[in-house]
């Protein structure tokens, strides 16, 4: 092992040497930043990803991508043997390997070692996949050389969707229990799934229809798309768009630029009665939007999901008259109006937590039944065991009357068709067509579940983000404590009006959270607090401007 560690040092003074001292955080999903100051992290991370393999005893995945961001940036997540985000202690861990000096790296190596008390001598073997990005390609090799230094096992499945990669890892880690671990294998469950639950009914029963237009991101969702068609047995008729051919990735398209802006993404050309859906560049979110009569674009965000499937779900329970405890965890983010939705209209138990998939999935794995969302459009469903076991077994009980048999079943292979995993654009799109489907709706129907408070979303550069440090919900800030003051002042003068700031994981901002009574009155909070997050927060560049 120690002509291993030798070979560590020498390539992480050299090839790998670290260019720049600033600080870099494993933050809300992985490492992100520009992709020509990730190099070194890259190959560090191989070096962690083989540790984290051998004291998990079980293939670990890892994925490069930066998801929404730009296409200069790019970043890094680890995934556990579950297809789960990477447990909090090692992100400690992630955090201090990328930050040490490059003399330190062994050394580091060694702490994790005797903390962890890994043997060294256990196997080990890494999955890898990243996404379309131009720099993914040298990054995954810098990643591979990390790998190569511990004489790891791995598979590079070259360009994958994030929620695939989660998807093979799991499939590998249970024995192939949970599937194949192989793209194709994705595809025919999920595939197998989706027409068994479409049934013989008819393709347009109701307001439903199949013709979908995807907004792909430019991003890896694109091809995934076109391959996953040919499982479909043209049951939807999917148009992929902004599908990387002449677009650049996340601009001016995507689930992120549809949600924060509330408008319609270049490159598609729009028609009222259609049904839209973008994907975000890893196509790991989603949401829909379509055109009214009148040319009113109309956003279906995460929120808007996670009411549709709980209402599906629920309904589903209660024909079934199963016992289940269903939940439904969202964030900050969400809408007034959804969590509203969600606990009286339908009567399902809602919580709430910081923003991160990680922080809403173990939230959901205290239901029988966890559906979680954020706004942005991140979201899945998860089946306990013991949900799974009690849906079995209804399905199967002959004694039962059919109708109830019949919900079970569909029960039992919605658990195939959602990635459990991890939230997933594909199986997520699959799954809402599939209850539009079943109910008979068309998009408007839907969107008319509730309607939205009004709202805003921005997004405001400061100096330091670093100092603003907020409540374990995000509700409010701790620090700068000035500024949550002028905030509640603000935040006072409006009936209904709720603001928050805190600064986001992923990119180089801080993020302006606003609901009021009317759209007027959210545009007039919204740049008051984004005034006092500049002034008190030290923003940079340009002031924030009032939207018209
Ligand atoms: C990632 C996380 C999400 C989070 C989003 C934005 O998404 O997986 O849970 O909501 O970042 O986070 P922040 O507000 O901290 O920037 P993605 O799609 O970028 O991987």
């Amino acid at each position: 092992m120690d002509t291993s560690f030798a070979h560590v040092t020498e390539l992480a003074k050299t090839k790998y040497h670290r260019k720049s001292d600033r600080y870099i955080n494993y933050g809300t999903a992985g490492f992100r930043t520009k992709a020509a100051d990730l190099t070194h992290i890259m190959f560090r991370m191989g070096l962690l990803a083989v540790l984290r393999s051998k004291y998990k005893k079980a293939t670990i995945g890892v994925m490069i991508t930066a998801s929404h961001n730009p296409v200069e940036d790019n970043g890094i997540k680890l995934v556990d043997p579950m297809g789960e985000m990477l447990a909090a202690n090692w992100e400690h861990y992630a955090s201090e390997l990328a930050n040490v000096t490059d003399s330190e790296v062994k050394t580091v190596l060694n702490k994790i070692i005797q903390e962890a008390t890994i043997d060294m001598s256990e196997k080990s073997n890494i999955f890898l996949a990243r996404d379309n990005r131009p720099s993914s390609v040298t990054l995954a090799s810098a990643f591979l050389e990390g790998v190569s230094c511990f004489k790891s096992h791995f598979h590079d499945f070259g360009e994958m969707t994030t929620p695939m990669l989660h998807y093979v890892v799991r499939c590998e880690n249970t024995q192939k229990r949970y599937g194949k671990p192989t793209e194709d294998g994705y595809y025919e469950k999920l595939g197998e799934a989706f027409l068994k639950l479409r049934g013989s009914k008819p393709s347009c029963p109701g307001l439903y229809k199949p013709r979908l237009i995807l907004d792909a991101a430019n991003g890896v969702g694109a091809e995934k798309v076109c391959l996953l068609k040919h499982h479909l047995n043209d049951a939807l008729d999917i148009e992929v768009l902004n599908d990387g051919s002449d677009g650049i990735l996340n601009h001016e398209c995507g689930a992120d630029f549809v949600k924060t802006r509330q408008k319609l993404p270049t490159g598609l050309p729009l028609k009222v009665g259609d049904r839209y859906v973008s994907f975000d560049g890893d196509a790991d979110r989603i949401v829909y939007f379509y055109i009214d009569k009148n040319s009113k674009f109309h956003l279906l965000d995460g929120d808007k999901i996670a009411c549709l499937v709980a209402k599906y779900l629920k309904d589903l329970l209660n024909t079934c008259e199963l016992d289940l405890k269903l939940g439904n965890v969202l964030t900050a983010y969400s809408n007034g109006s959804a969590k509203e939705y969600i606990s009286k209209t339908l009567g399902v138990d809602v919580a709430c937590t910081p923003t991160g998939v990680k922080h809403l999935h173990h939230k959901a794995t205290e239901y029988d039944i966890g559906i979680y969302f954020e706004a942005n459009g991140h979201g899945t469903v998860i089946f306990s065991g013991h949900a799974e076991d009690v849906i079995l077994n209804t399905a199967g009980n002959t004694e039962l009357p059919i109708e109830k048999r019949v919900a079970a079943q569909k029960l039992c292979t919605l658990v195939d068709l959602i990635n459990q995993a991890v939230g997933d654009s594909i199986s997520d799109m699959l799954l809402i067509e599939t209850i539009l489907h079943s109910l008979g709706w068309d998009v408007e129907k839907w969107s008319n579940i509730y309607q939205d408070r009004p709202y805003s979303l921005c997004q405001v550069k400061v100096k330091d983000k670093s100092i603003f440090k907020t409540t374990f919900d995000e509700q409010r800030l701790i620090e700068p404590k000035e500024l949550q003051d002028a905030i509640d002042e603000l935040v006072a003068k409006y009936t209904e009006g709720r603001s928050f700031v805190r600064a986001s994981g992923t990119e180089d901002i801080v993020r302006v959270y606003t609901e009021a009574k009317s759209l007027d009155e959210v545009k007039q909070l919204s740049f008051a607090v984004c005034e006092k997050v500049y002034d008190i927060g030290h923003g940079v560049g340009d002031r924030p401007v009032r939207s018209a």
